[in-house]
């Protein structure tokens, strides 16, 4: 039951505002938005789309992360939606134009994980160039005890190589600092330079992959950035160049970069996110040279805290403080 309240939305009888939340999400923030909204989540419903269209016009607000979105088909099925909440920066699975022509606000959750993705970004260079997991997979597997005195193949020396970076914003921007550590040098492509930095833009992506020994990936997903690392890149990097991916699997041409690594056409790859996650290419289990994690990189306790009041906090600026956003996408 919905009642009427002095405020423009209207609220549950115990006087919270009424949202509907998509996916999961960690449990004490899901008990934290329960104590202060009336939540209801959508994938405990039996029959999503029958829910949806006796109950959809109830909902003002959606809290969702970045692996659950809200497409256009769900906004279309929630007529009084003001408000979606994102547990996460990046918000390549909203439909960000549908929510603009409703006018709905998006929040979502800058800065607080930049820290985290670099450090990540940064741990991947060094696992697969240095060969950690391997080198721990040949520990483990009893080999160096039984090897008689052999060892791993050679790595190779992050400090001091050439670092290119595929989207110099928040996070970029924080990866560039991290290696000043060391001694990189760095260059950066973006579709615009960034004023006011001290690392070299490189208007061409090609030019950027020749150029490097590790190319980190760190733009925004979406239809814009889809593929954006092709064949043609991968070659450009070449035999001893390595590709780190903790922005996006939709950025990568996965089926590209499967060849590009069993054939040797590339050192090696970092890979955070995927094209289809969950699910990672069969084919990648059996190469030593890829480093391959489910899309934790902002996975820690600091960080993803942060990031869970500030899902909240975009909520609460929206009901409570006249609509403002504490950190809102711009539409
Ligand atoms: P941001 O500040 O908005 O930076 C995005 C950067 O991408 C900008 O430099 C932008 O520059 C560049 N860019 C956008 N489209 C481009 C294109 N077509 N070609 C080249 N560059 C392009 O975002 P952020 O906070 O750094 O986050 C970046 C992304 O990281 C998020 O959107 C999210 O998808 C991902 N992420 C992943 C994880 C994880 O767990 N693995 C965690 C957090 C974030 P121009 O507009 O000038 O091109
Ligand atoms: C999280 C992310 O894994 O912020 C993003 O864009 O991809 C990551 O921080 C995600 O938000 C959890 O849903």
């Amino acid at each position: 039951m919905t009642v009427s309240n002095p405020s423009s939305s209207p609220v549950s009888p115990c006087g919270k505002p009424i949202v509907l939340q998509v996916g999961r999400l960690p449990l004490w923030l899901e008990q934290r938005l329960n104590d202060e909204f009336d939540i209801t989540l959508l994938d405990a419903q039996a029959d999503r789309a029958a829910f949806l269209r006796e109950q959809g016009a109830r909902f003002t607000g959606v809290v969702t992360s970045a692996f659950a979105g809200a497409d256009a088909a769900l906004i279309h099925a929630l007529p009084s939606l003001q408000v979606i909440s994102n547990f996460g920066v990046g918000v390549d699975r909203i439909d960000l134009a549908a929510a603009k022509a409703r006018g709905i606000a998006v929040g979502h959750t800058p800065d607080v994980l930049n820290d985290c993705v670099a450090d990540m970004a940064v741990g991947l260079m060094l696992d697969v160039a240095r060969r950690s997991m391997e080198a721990d997979r040949f520990v483990r597997a009893g080999k160096w005890a039984s090897g008689g005195g052999k060892s791993i193949g050679l790595g190779r020396q992050v400090s001091g190589a050439r670092l290119g970076i595929v989207g110099l914003g928040r996070i970029g921007q924080t990866i560039a600092k991290r290696v000043s550590g060391f001694d990189m040098a760095v260059r950066y492509h973006a579709r615009q330079p960034v004023a006011s930095v001290p690392w070299a833009h490189e208007p061409s992506l090609l030019a950027l992959a020749d150029w490097s020994d590790y190319l980190v990936v760190i733009v925004a997903g979406g239809a814009g950035t889809r593929h954006l690392i092709d064949a043609k890149v991968l070659r450009a990097l070449g035999p001893r160049g390595f590709l780190v991916n903790v922005a996006r699997g939709s950025v990568v041409d996965e089926a590209a970069l499967v060849h590009a690594l069993q054939n040797g056409e590339i050192a090696g790859a970092g890979l955070d996110v995927f094209e289809n996650e969950p699910h990672v290419p069969e084919a990648l289990f059996a190469l030593d040279n890829v480093v391959l994690l489910p899309h934790i990189a902002s996975n820690t306790e600091e960080t993803r805290t942060a990031m869970g009041e500030l899902t909240l906090e975009n909520l609460r600026g929206h009901y409570f403080e006249g609509g403002r956003l504490k950190a809102a996408v711009p539409l």
